[in-house]
């Protein structure tokens, strides 16, 4: 194609959602308990039927295809495959069978996450993450979701942004189990490698072809003053965090202080078969002298245009360069690298289009520079419950009314189409939003 910015053949565009999100009435797990717990959520909402996909996901499935997308990330909810330990529900597993076909049917190809940040309330109540029997229930479940669908399904993702949840529910304490212990946070973030790779043995035994890996959630930390040691130490420990210590585990097996003195598990090592990246903002961080924050204070990166606001303020800022840094980082790994989850809140979608096509450029100067960038799920297809912020971000192409379930697309959705159509950005459409012909601004 001349005179557009082409992607390689076989790229996949999707979007990207997860069951408590969307599905509805998942009534048996931690986040629905806690959502009934007055003030829990902005405004005192609740998932409720959420996008109703439990019901009925297939029209959804018919605007992916409209749009042109050929993949489509979601979750399983262990809680209704596995409502009580040990007894698995055949009814759940043939439904997520029938969502993975009509996938397949409209040409889509599926990925599926083991988890999303939910737990059956059972397994939170014997101790969820922070016993150590969590790391065989997960490989169990797996074993389980993989023999009754695993024909239906290449790509795995076996946990949704690992180290979030960790960071929400065992450093800030936000989210269920609200447990702030800087120990108890070292102690989950083992079984969360642990049950990672048992998972990700016990889909590759099943399934030897399979591509496994983890979304991992990527950010970058700049000091807020750059010339300050204390500052520059803060964000270079956040990194060390959540980003060393877990690749070298997952790559090479070495757990690195705090997690172990250096020692190499072979269980652990080369248990990601490519990087899968959720990207939504850069933080700068000041130093502080408190162990329990991590030594620092973060906030937005100065200069840069604020997203729509959630509860805490604004949810994210613009930041074409930080995808780049992002990918740069991880190159030297080696590993093909996908793009699992990219969104902006923006409800009346006038930020969206622009944000979506300087992000997709930088996408496309990486791939040209020689980055092995071969997949990109928008979060999300229609907006959905974000959590603490229940109904109040809206992140997706088609605007969603919880209440009627009535959809609109967002000219967002007419856009990402033409490109996911196209596998390209067209000049005409980088000339609209001011990327110029050749997508350098
Ligand atoms: O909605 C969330 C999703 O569950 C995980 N990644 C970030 C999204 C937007 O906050």
């Amino acid at each position: 194609m001349t005179g557009t910015r082409a992607f390689p053949a076989g790229f996949r565009w999707g979007t990207a959602s997860s069951s408590h999100q969307t599905e509805g009435n998942n009534q048996n797990n931690q986040w629905w308990r806690f959502e009934q717990q007055p003030g829990a959520i902005a405004f005192g909402q609740r998932s409720g039927i959420a996008c109703n996909w439990w019901a009925n996901v297939e029209a959804d499935f018919d605007q992916m295809a409209q749009l042109g997308l050929n993949a489509h990330r979601l979750s399983l909810e262990w809680s209704r495959i596995e409502p009580r330990p040990g007894e698995f529900d055949e009814v759940a597993l043939d439904r997520y069978r029938a969502m993975l076909t009509a996938l397949h049917e409209r040409g889509i190809q599926p990925w599926l996450a083991l988890h999303h940040f939910t737990n059956p309330l059972w397994l939170e109540e014997m101790g969820g993450w922070e016993n150590p029997a969590i790391v065989e229930q997960f490989t169990t479940y797996t074993e389980k979701v993989v023999q009754h669908v695993g024909d239906l399904c290449g790509h795995w993702l076996t946990i949704n942004e690992p180290l979030v949840y960790l960071g929400q529910g065992w450093l800030r304490g936000v989210w269920p189990p609200h447990h702030p212990n800087l120990l108890l946070a070292l102690r989950v973030y083992r079984h969360l490698l642990y049950a990672h790779a048992g998972a990700y043995h016990a889909i590759h035994n099943a399934q030897p072809d399979a591509q496994v890996s983890v979304a991992k959630a990527m950010r970058h930390f700049d000091p807020a003053r750059p010339r300050h040691l204390g500052d520059q130490w803060a964000a270079r420990l956040r990194r060390y965090l959540f980003e060393d210590l877990w690749f070298s585990a997952t790559l090479d097996g070495r757990l690195l202080p705090p997690l172990g003195i250096g020692q190499v598990d072979p269980q652990l090592a080369n248990t990601l078969d490519f990087i899968g990246i959720n990207y939504y903002a850069r933080y700068q961080v000041t130093f502080t002298p408190n162990p329990a924050r991590l030594f620092g204070c973060e906030g937005y990166t100065l200069g840069r245009e604020l997203s729509d606001s959630s509860s805490r303020g604004p949810y994210s800022q613009f930041d074409p360069d930080g995808l780049g840094i992002i990918c740069r980082r991880l190159q030297p790994y080696g590993k093909p690298i996908y793009i699992t989850e990219h969104g902006l809140p923006d409800q009346d979608d006038d930020q969206r289009p622009r944000w979506l096509v300087a992000q997709l450029t930088e996408l496309h100067r990486l791939i040209r520079d020689g980055a092995d960038i071969r997949g990109y799920f928008h979060w999300t297809l229609v907006d959905n419950f974000e959590w603490n912020d229940g109904w109040t971000m809206h992140f997706g192409l088609i605007d969603m009314d919880p209440i009627t379930q009535i959809r609109t697309p967002r000219h967002s959705a007419t856009l990402y189409s033409r490109i996911a159509h196209a596998n390209a950005l067209p000049d005409n459409l980088l000339a609209r939003y001011g990327m110029g012909s050749s997508g350098e601004k």
